[in-house]
């Protein structure tokens, strides 16, 4: 059979095929001197001079022509007004999907360990743990073309759950132009301040605090790789959420789902940029040549087919496997940011897979879902990180301070043991700390 799409086709039992299969996976964010530099600068100028530096990078590289960066603040008001002038279907979309991500994490509040804990001890010593939200967040929002709105509810909502008092917005409008519907959403998630700025000006901004910009705690959101870079080197004054590669998905398929909708599933992603990664995982051969054929169908009935068709050659297979259970093992060493199990019986496959951003169970639970209103946050670990990191959440916008109130009696058997210790270390002042509490 020949196909007019070009994809890998490959076999878990060719020769090398492990191999073959980390190529694939490889993704190094291209370590850019030239970027690397810039930044360095472009931080070291917004800590010392503040304001004036954000001025000039913004006038430069945005274009923008104020002459305060109080003028780059939008008001609440026009937040509000972005909102209502949307299109009500398009409103309404957007209150709903902002429903169910908060209903989503609302529970994942509750039970995620957000009460704390705390425990008593036969002498009466309570030991506990609080958990506290930060004061302040900072969003970075992408401008262009990766501007998505769904994005900032994802992001914002969970903060707001938290409990954090203020969350500040900054997106970059290259030009002047905004994007209504990422205001609009700003508006729906409870965020309290945006200002027009973007790349590693407005992260330095955000981390070091500025006349006009106040310092945050955190600072969250996908940016390019200006965006990435400077979120790096600012971690450890601030806390950053992580460092986003291109979006993934990895269908593990049992052969029965319309070949047509695991095709549509694969180019959901696929558009999102030429650097996406697109991968079937299925245990019969002649339904990977059906899925081939529905691409080679539906792709030119697509939009953005030339990015798509750029993803699927560049990083995207079809990948014949001996059954579920090797697909099963496949897909956790793939890690991928989004995993659908698109097969009978899910669950079964489900119980099986370790690592994942998030699972979509069953032939219905489409990622696009997932993407904007199932209720789960779309921010995932994507490039295998998923081997040791979680989707972006509550917990991200809280942290946990230990209590330790010991009583007179638990003082004497603690004392004895801390005192010991602290002669081995080497550190008296420690040990008469302790043993001066002995009775
Ligand atoms: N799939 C993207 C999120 C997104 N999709 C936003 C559509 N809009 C990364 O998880
Ligand atoms: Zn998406």
């Amino acid at each position: 059979m020949s196909f007019a799409t070009d994809i890998k086709r490959l076999s878990s039992s060719d020769d090398g095929f492990p191999q073959t299969l980390r190529q694939l996976l490889a993704f190094e964010a291209s370590e850019d001197a030239a970027i690397d530099q810039s930044v360095v600068q472009i931080l070291q100028a917004v800590k010392t001079r503040g304001d004036a530096a954000v001025l000039e990078y913004t006038q430069k590289f945005d274009r923008l022509g104020v002459d305060a960066v109080s003028a780059l603040e939008i008001p609440t008001s026009e937040l509000q007004a972005a909102l209502a002038s949307l299109p009500a279907e398009r409103r309404q979309a957007l209150e709903a999907a902002a429903a169910r991500v908060r209903a989503y994490h609302e529970v994942q509040k509750r039970e995620c360990g957000s009460a704390g804990f705390s425990y008593t001890e036969a002498d009466g010593t309570v030991l506990g743990q609080k958990v506290t939200p930060l004061d302040r967040v900072g969003i970075y929002v992408p401008g262009g073309k990766a501007a998505y709105p769904s994005s900032v509810l994802m992001n914002a909502i969970p903060a707001k759950v938290a409990g954090v008092q203020e969350i500040i917005m900054v997106v970059p409008t290259p030009d002047g132009v905004r994007n209504p519907l990422v205001l609009a959403a700003a508006a729906i998630a409870g965020v309290d301040r945006v200002f027009t700025i973007g790349g590693a000006q407005a992260v330095g901004a955000l981390a070091y605090g500025t006349e006009s910009i106040p310092q945050v705690d955190k600072i969250v959101g996908p940016g390019n790789a200006y965006v990435a870079n400077a979120k790096r080197r600012v971690f450890g004054t601030v806390g950053i959420d992580m460092i986003a590669g291109p979006s993934e998905i990895l269908v593990l398929c049992d052969g029965t789902t319309d070949p047509d909708w695991v095709a549509m599933d694969l180019f959901s992603q696929a558009e999102h940029d030429e650097l996406a990664q697109s991968i079937l995982l299925c245990p019969n051969a002649e339904y990977l040549d059906q899925v081939h054929a529905s691409i080679d169908k539906l792709i030119t009935t697509m939009p953005r087919a030339e990015i798509i068709r750029t993803s699927l050659r560049d990083r995207g297979a079809l990948i014949l496997v001996r059954d579920m259970q090797e697909a099963c093992d496949i897909a956790n060493d793939i890690a991928a940011e989004h995993l659908e199990i698109s097969a009978e019986e899910p669950q079964q496959w489900a119980d099986q897979i370790r690592h994942a951003g998030a699972m979509f169970l069953g032939r219905y639970s489409s990622e696009s879902l997932g993407d904007y209103c199932a209720g789960p946050n779309h921010v995932l670990p994507t490039s295998r990180t998923a081997r040791f990191s979680s989707p972006l959440g509550v917990y991200d916008f809280q942290k946990r301070s230990s209590m330790i109130q010991v009583s007179e009696q638990g003082a004497q058997s603690l004392g004895k043991i801390a005192a010991e210790l602290a002669y081995g270390e080497g550190l008296p002042a420690h040990a008469r700390s302790a043993e001066l509490r002995l009775k």
